[in-house]
């Protein structure tokens, strides 16, 4: 996978080498590379932003330097058959979620538009779709950070760890949260001693029972997942659903029947 990211602070970028990413890049799994918006400029300043149009607080990243940046990387005026995807963090878009991870580590080559001040000019997304780009926007949470690095950082540990090759044991991967059509919080996990200070490890874990450590683990991740993200059940769909889950769920007060579970309160 190739990855360019676009940042008026690239240097930002260099810790990627120190984390897992830096695995993925000795493995060849993956190239990045972080370029300065700035390059782009003409103008002694080299200035990327403007004035909000129609007045406001802050400063706006303006379309025409992130045209010429981004039309060399895309390639938009070649031939060449690589269709990357364009990608830009923006608190007021769609939640980034693992779904968006599974998919965008399929693509072939991603290209991360790093904005910073109030945002950019929001014709750029709009001209480049025009183009036939698939440009995504994702926002990473429900607060505000100074810019796009660090949300950019975070999409791309989520994407590049489910690239084929990355993980030692992919195993893990289908287990955890978040994971297939059915998302819930995981289990509580736990190694030796089995009593620590006082603290003792369900003993059903130790039982040797393995449908009965099952069924502890998914009723665990059940409870879990309602006392903490009651919207998760919600979204479950019920005829995937096994016996022992339905019951689990009534008993914690959810209506299971028509596609997905309703509190009864
Ligand atoms: Cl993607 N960008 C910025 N600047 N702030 C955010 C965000 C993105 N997601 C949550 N907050």
């Amino acid at each position: 996978m190739d990855i360019d990211i676009v940042s008026v602070f690239p240097e930002y970028f260099d810790v990627l080498d120190l984390s897992l990413l830096g695995k993925a890049k000795s493995k060849g799994l993956i190239s990045v590379r972080a370029h300065n918006l700035r390059d782009w400029t003409h103008d002694v300043h080299q200035s990327v932003d403007d004035t909000p149009v129609g007045g406001g607080a802050g400063m706006v990243m303006k379309p025409a330097v992130w045209a010429e940046c981004l039309d060399e990387l895309l390639g938009i005026h070649t031939e060449s058959p690589d269709r990357p995807i364009l990608i830009f963090p923006n608190p007021s878009a769609p939640l980034f979620t693992q779904q968006d991870a599974t998919e965008l580590s399929h693509a072939q080559h991603l290209v991360f538009g790093c904005g910073r001040y109030e945002g950019y000019d929001a014709r750029i997304p709009v001209y480049y779709r025009e183009r036939g780009v698939d440009v995504r926007e994702y926002s990473i949470g429900d607060y505000v950070l100074n810019g796009g690095e660090v949300a950019v950082s975070v999409m791309l540990e989520a994407i590049t760890r489910l690239l084929p090759g990355f993980m030692g044991n992919p195993d893990s991967i289908v287990e955890e949260s978040y994971t297939g059509g059915n998302a819930l919080l995981e289990h509580n996990q736990y190694t030796k001693p089995a009593t620590w200070r006082g603290l003792d490890v369900p003993a059903v874990l130790l039982s040797g029972d393995h449908a009965k450590v099952d069924r502890f683990r998914r009723d665990e991740a059940l409870e879990k997942t309602n006392r903490i993200r009651p919207d998760l059940i919600a979204q479950l769909d019920c005829h995937a659903l096994s016996k022992a889950d339905r019951k689990t769920l009534i008993e914690l007060g959810w209506e299971v029947s028509g596609d997905h579970p309703r509190r009864i309160s």
